[in-house]
């Protein structure tokens, strides 16, 4: 077993709005969150206030503690107030991937049992195709017919003050497929988050002078921990985009004078490579950290050269709340390729995929990850969380990696079906059912193929049924009109058949084998 080096820090009893509100207030005019694209600006006075209201307003317009909220929404400078709002007034909030199609967003809110949907006028298209599934819709900005966010912060009821025990109640029900399968429910307590939040702390160090651009989405627990929550808990300041436009974020990084950058790899690569970079000023940065996705070590090493400030790499996973290990703030970046040691308060074992026999330093095998922030489980799925996280606590996380003496991790490899598009998930076994219902398709598999350029993408292994004459081409535009856009197939190959194991399960590492 391999223990953090760093000394345990103490996780405080306290619920997630209150751990991260707890100096709001008092940081009064210090901005909270600026909008990278027109400087608009929330100090933590407003954010502090805007969440004791809007709590005021979803209590008297019907939600009830123990209810779901659904937060469908691009990163907005209300996105972190609906979201505190709703924990204070004791309800679970459901994370909606903002490129969800109206089926997705469907099944979602179906599976979570969610009551509330809060959203933007420009996603309404795909809400009304799953609009059956809830019972009252806001807005956070505003269109005829529909309620408002700010219409209901509007109200001087008192703010409510729900007794919440952190350690069993669900704060964020994120979707992910986890191992295997589709997406299902992540149940994270205000324990999990708070204990993530207090591990992360020491080994991010944000300062309330620190700027923190916010391009990863919130809806990711990524985004959701690692910038909207630590960097608000720490009273730094939040630079708000809603999605990734090369010369915005460039733009914003340098106008906003960014101290600390938070990606996936596809934007390291940008950093790195793109000339755009070359007409910015970019001297505010001090760190970028990339994670959701294997970063190379010459590609950090040369955007680290080009920028002049470290870029290291941070590992997590949704089930972990989601961090498990990074490289701490300040260090410079050693260990090309490595995702950094155990967050505090976190164990780690490696151990051999077929006998789970634990393994020495150097030596590859499966991941496996003990700690405050563990999930509390798959919601309605006891058999996929108990295959999760096992008897004595370990959440089983389909990595492989390698501990090297010092204690510093590497990722080698994924033994799980999970596809990572630019660091979204893609679970292989949904974009084989769409496959599976085309009537000139006999069977099919995806697993995880890589582009020109290196970069992680869907594959799909298809056999035809008899005297089907599809082409790649085809096969690639039926899916995509039927899928959200990070998950489209991006390559076909045709075989005769599909290679399943006696007992049925497609034996993925072969066809990745023939790539
Ligand atoms: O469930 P998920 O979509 O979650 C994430 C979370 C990534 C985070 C979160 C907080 C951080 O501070 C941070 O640095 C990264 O992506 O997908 C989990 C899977 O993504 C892969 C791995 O297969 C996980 O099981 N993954 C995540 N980070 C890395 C990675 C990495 N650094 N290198 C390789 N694979």
């Amino acid at each position: 077993m391999i223990r953090s080096s760093w000394a345990d820090v103490e996780i405080p009893e306290s619920t997630v709005h209150e751990h991260v509100l707890a100096g709001a207030a008092a940081r009064g005019d210090h901005p909270a969150l600026i909008d990278g694209r027109n400087g608009q600006t929330m100090t933590y006075a407003e954010f502090a206030h805007g969440v004791d209201r809007l709590a005021a307003g979803l209590a008297a317009a019907g939600l009830r503690p123990g209810e779901v909220l659904a937060l469908f929404s691009p990163n907005t400078l209300l996105y972190p107030v609906v979201f505190h709002a709703a924990l204070k007034a004791g309800a679970t909030v459901t994370t909606v991937n903002a490129l969800s199609t109206g089926k997705d967003l469907s099944a979602q809110l179906r599976d979570s049992n969610a009551r509330f949907l809060v959203t933007i006028s420009a996603f309404l298209d795909r809400v009304e195709q799953a609009s059956g599934q809830v019972e009252q819709i806001f807005l956070c900005d505003s269109f005829e017919g529909y309620q408002t966010v700010v219409g209901l912060m509007g109200n001087d009821h008192p703010t409510p003050s729900v007794a919440i025990d952190p350690k069993t109640t669900v704060a964020v029900l994120p979707y992910s497929s986890g191992t295997t399968g589709v997406a299902k429910g992540v149940m994270l307590t205000h324990r999990n988050l708070v204990a993530n939040l207090a591990q992360f702390q020491p080994v991010i160090a944000y300062t309330p002078q620190d700027r923190v651009i916010a391009v990863l989405p919130f809806f990711h627990i990524y985004g959701l921990t690692a910038v909207m929550n630590a960097a608000l808990a720490a009273g730094a300041t939040i630079v708000v985009l809603p999605r990734f436009d090369l010369n915005e974020f460039l733009g914003a990084l340098a106008q906003q004078r960014v101290t600390r950058v938070l990606v996936a790899p596809p934007i390291v690569l940008a950093l790195a490579k793109h000339p755009a970079v070359a007409e910015h000023d970019l001297s505010s940065l001090q760190w970028v950290m990339s994670g959701a996705a294997p970063l190379d070590g010459d590609l950090a090493a040369a955007c680290a050269e080009r920028l002049g400030c470290a870029v290291q790499q941070g590992y997590g996973m949704t089930e972990l709340s989601p961090v498990s290990h990074a490289q701490p703030f300040g260090t410079a970046s050693a260990k090309p390729g490595s995702i950094g040691g155990l967050l505090p308060n976190t164990e780690a074992r490696v151990v051999d995929v077929a006998t789970g026999a634990d393994l020495g330093p150097g030596q590859p095998g499966e991941l496996l990850v003990r700690g405050p922030q563990v999930m509390l489980g798959y919601l309605g799925k006891s058999a996929e969380t108990a295959s999760t996280i096992d008897a004595e606590g370990w959440l089983h996380t389909g990595d492989l990696a390698l501990v090297d003496a010092e204690g510093d991790f590497f990722i080698v490899d994924r033994v799980k079906e999970l596809i990572k598009y630019k660091g979204y998930q893609v679970p292989p076994a949904e974009l084989e059912a769409v496959l599976l219902a085309h009537p000139g398709i006999a069977d099919a598999a995806v697993v995880a193929g890589h582009d020109a350029t290196g970069e992680e993408i869907p594959h799909a292994f298809v056999a035809l049924a008899p005297a089907s004459t599809l082409s790649a081409e085809d096969i690639m535009s039926y899916v995509a009109e039927r899928v959200a856009p990070y998950k489209k197939v991006r390559a076909v190959s045709f075989v005769d058949t599909i290679p399943k194991s006696a007992s049925g399960k497609i034996l993925r590492k072969d066809l990745r084998a023939t790539l």
